[in-house]
């Protein structure tokens, strides 16, 4: 069911920074719109089915926003946004004050008023067109940190509504987050809501104690209470973990596809057919710790235990956030090291790191995942980390090993798998010689826990539990 049959509005809205579609224009200058890839997008499809449901969000191009239109079972209603706006509210204050604060200050976050003037306008638009869209008593749900006004905006419009919000990235602790000139109105724009949903424990207990310290809120276990605006009554807040997950099995049956497969057998071939391949794909961020990652395996190089052509590194590195200095200077500083590493360790035909800053199809990724020995995955601070969850869910074989960082949330639920602190570059380097030397039914049985784990714990499962939980959450007393 997409439309709103009965006129009243949708049972279920969805309100994320960005729509579950990307523009596509075709050579002949039509324009069509493609689904996002993306576990999202196909879990909400999952928890849309049989209900009215909607989605809220930017088309991802400044200018108007195109006309509301049904797609994938859903209504889209898009938010246009002015290049002033995706300025100030995007790149400004989501990706250079709120992203770097959450993520434990790894680069300095820029404190602008006019950034920050820009996200209020912003989200004060999404909160509307969730009004203007949710029936009675709908469950609306809120993604992410661009968006952390919306709760509060949209209970003041529609007090009938139940209000979800899910942070897809660490909330950092309070001495930290106490840096942020907007800290009330971030925490009371959150407080809006009946669920506030996080990757780890950690995180809604960082979210708990700042109510505490911050509001000097009174909490309870699992929960803040919130006195009415109007001095009357309280609600009840709940804060708690609900780690989030990849569509395993549609991505493990595409793995198993006899093209994926070639495609898999063919990537080793191109690269001399190495004894032992070593994978990073991540988007080009400073969270990603690409750079520790080259540091060791550059480390590795001149100490002379891993040598091309045998061992060699793919990294992928998707282009991301390029209007963001700290981007700019992070892609300088990455594609600097690797040039480095193939100066001192390449040959010809046979380079140490293969580098490549460009956007794949899922198909071609789950072949890298297939093709890869260890998977490299060494983020600084990071949310969950579905690379990692996706590398596992490849591997229907059994066969290949993860690095992971105990600084993703991905770690607290893939304990099986080679743990390292980034920072500790000794520790690194003796890690990715483990993963690489580990006897090879030591990595099977590792691998065979990590799989159960993602198979136990997919995406649609993450959805319903959230939506489970947003149900009975405590609200306002009766
Ligand atoms: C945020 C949080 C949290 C990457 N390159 C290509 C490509 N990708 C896909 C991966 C994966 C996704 O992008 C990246 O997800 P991550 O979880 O690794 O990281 P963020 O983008 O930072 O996501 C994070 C997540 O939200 C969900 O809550 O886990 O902690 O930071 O799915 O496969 N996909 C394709 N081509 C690429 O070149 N098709």
């Amino acid at each position: 069911m997409t439309e709103d049959e009965d006129g009243d509005g949708y049972d279920l809205v969805v309100v994320a920074n960005r729509l579950p579609v990307d523009r596509v224009v075709d050579d002949d200058g039509t324009v069509h719109w493609q689904q996002s890839p993306g576990g999202l997008v196909t879990a909400m499809e999952s928890v849309m089915t049989g209900r009215e449901g909607a989605w809220v969000g930017w088309s991802g191009d400044p200018g108007e926003a195109p006309e509301p239109f049904d797609d994938g079972g859903m209504h889209l209603h898009a938010v246009g946004l002015t290049a002033e706006e995706v300025a100030d509210h995007y790149e400004g204050f989501s990706n250079d004050t709120l992203w770097p604060l959450y993520h434990d200050v790894i680069v300095a976050p820029r404190y602008r008023r006019s950034w920050y003037e820009g996200y209020r306008r912003v989200n004060q638009r999404f909160a509307q067109a969730a009004a203007d869209l949710a029936a009675p008593d709908a469950t609306v749900w809120v993604h992410d940190y661009q968006l952390q006004l919306v709760p509060q905006m949209l209970r003041e419009l529609r007090p009938d509504v139940r209000i979800g919000w899910f942070n897809h990235i660490p909330f950092p602790s309070v001495e930290l987050f106490a840096q942020l000139p907007w800290r009330r109105a971030v925490v009371q724009g959150l407080l809006g809501a009946d669920l506030l949903g996080f990757q780890r424990r950690a995180d809604a207990e960082n979210f708990l104690r700042v109510c505490r310290r911050l509001l000097a809120l009174p909490t309870r276990g699992d929960t803040v209470t919130v006195p009415d605006p109007t001095g009357e009554g309280t609600r009840t807040v709940r804060a708690a973990a609900f780690p989030i997950s990849i569509d395993e099995r549609s991505l493990e049956e595409l793995a198993r596809t006899p093209a994926v497969v070639e495609r898999a057998r063919q990537i080793r071939h191109d690269l001399g057919d190495p004894e032992r391949l070593l994978l990073g794909v991540d988007r080009l961020d400073y969270t990603k710790g690409i750079r520790h990652r080259l540091k060791a395996y550059e480390e590795l190089l001149a100490d002379g235990v891993l040598k091309p052509p045998g061992t060699v590194l793919v990294q992928v590195a998707t282009p991301s956030r390029e209007r963001v200095t700290a981007y700019r200077l992070l892609r300088e500083q990455v594609e600097l090291t690797v040039g480095r590493a193939n100066g001192d360790h390449g040959a010809i035909g046979s380079p140490a790191i293969h580098y490549l800053h460009q956007s794949f199809d899922r198909a071609e990724m789950a072949a890298l995942y297939l093709a890869a020995d260890v998977m490299l995955v060494t983020p600084l601070r990071d949310g969950m980390n579905l690379v990692a969850k996706e590398y596992v869910a490849c591997r229907y074989d059994e066969g290949g090993a993860l690095v992971l960082s105990e600084f993703t949330g991905a770690s607290g639920e893939l304990d099986r798998a080679f743990l390292c602190n980034p920072h500790d570059i000794d520790g690194l380097k003796t890690t990715i010689r483990a993963a690489l030397d580990a006897d090879p039914r030591e990595k099977r049985r590792r691998m065979r826990a990590l799989r159960r784990r993602v198979r136990e714990h997919d995406v649609q499962r993450w959805a319903d539990d959230f939506l489970a939980a947003l149900v009975v959450a405590p609200g306002r007393p009766a």
